[in-house]
């Protein structure tokens, strides 16, 4: 892809700003997704990935970016400059993203793109095309703990003006449990990769350990790439890759996507990126309810979330 072409990318959003709207969901075998993605559904079903391309599935919030940063400075070898080459969605396309003419999507930017791209979703499983799972490309799960996904998905609907309206904190959490938002059910998701994770060598990692020792879990990725970078070049990515740098760096802080799309006024992409956000916001009651839907819907696996008490 060409610097002009990259450039180009938030201006084809600018210029689609008349029909950025809070875009309605229409479910696709049983998961609501914004209406531009259900009705290109085929397309994105037919993707065939390169058997070298690296997936990074998430959860929406889970720490998708995160990773996506991680990992393109991996496959680099931590070199900073060519990892500033462009915004984080023009160097790590969004498989499913379709949006308003001009805007480009996942599809058309991956196709610009040689092999090995780094790929990013928050299809649930049986959603993904099977050719990510026929060509075996290397697949990496980030999930979160389902009380601080929510809440850093609440703040992101407010200041995202194509997702569907958030209303209050008390209704949101309904949404949630109930599988309402986009992308559907955070358990149904998180489940459905923790069950396929072996057949599927998918690496299932978790926020809350990146957060507690990022080398620890850079180095993991490291070795599922196959890649061997020195102590130093880890020591630069764990740097590079900390909160603060990436809230910082205009590649990978979401500025790219104008004002009127992502208003970071109401709440910036990079908010807190902490563990426990979720004590500032539930109420006793809400935290009860909470844990016994928690409880039956979690009931038949056993995945070793943290924070949640
Ligand atoms: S998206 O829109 O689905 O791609 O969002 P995603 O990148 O998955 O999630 C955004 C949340 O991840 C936090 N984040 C980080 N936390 C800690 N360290 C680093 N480096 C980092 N990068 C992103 C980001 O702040 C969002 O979480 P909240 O809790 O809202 O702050």
């Amino acid at each position: 892809m060409s610097e002009q072409e990259e450039m180009s990318y938030s201006q084809s959003i600018q210029e689609a700003s008349s029909s950025i709207t809070r875009f309605p969901l229409i479910p696709i075998r049983g998961v609501p997704l914004m209406n531009h993605i259900a009705n290109n559904f085929d397309s994105i079903q037919a993707f065939s990935p390169d058997p070298s391309d690296i997936f990074i599935a998430t959860y929406p919030k889970a720490g998708t970016t995160w990773t996506q940063e991680i990992v393109d400075l991996l496959v680099h070898n931590g070199d900073a400059e060519l990892c500033k080459r462009a915004p984080t969605p023009v160097r790590s396309p969004f498989l499913e993203i379709f949006s308003p003419p001009p805007i480009p999507s996942g599809l058309e930017l991956l196709t610009k793109m040689d092999p090995p791209r780094i790929i990013k979703t928050h299809l649930p499983f049986h959603l993904v095309p099977p050719g990510f799972w026929e060509n075996k490309c290397k697949t990496i799960y980030v999930a979160r703990n389902a009380k601080d996904n929510m809440v850093s998905y609440f703040y992101f609907d407010k200041m995202n003006m194509t997702q569907p309206e958030p209303g209050p904190w008390g209704g949101y959490v309904h949404k949630f449990m109930r599988g309402e938002l986009s992308w559907g059910s955070w358990y149904d998701h998180v489940k459905g990769y923790w069950v396929e994770r072996e057949k599927r060598n998918i690496l299932y990692l978790f926020f809350e350990d990146i957060k507690e020792n990022p080398r620890r879990e850079i180095e993991r990725i490291m070795r599922y790439l196959d890649l061997s970078l020195s102590d130093e070049v880890i020591s630069r990515i764990v740097e590079l890759t900390s909160f603060k740098n990436m809230k910082e760096n205009p590649m990978s802080n979401y500025t790219c996507i104008p004002s009127n799309v992502f208003d970071q006024s109401v709440s910036p992409f990079m908010r807190k990126g902490e563990v426990g956000d979720w004590k500032n916001h539930f109420t006793p009651e809400q935290l009860k309810m909470f844990d016994e839907d928690y409880e039956k819907q979690m009931k038949d696996v056993d995945i070793p979330f943290r924070s949640l008490i």
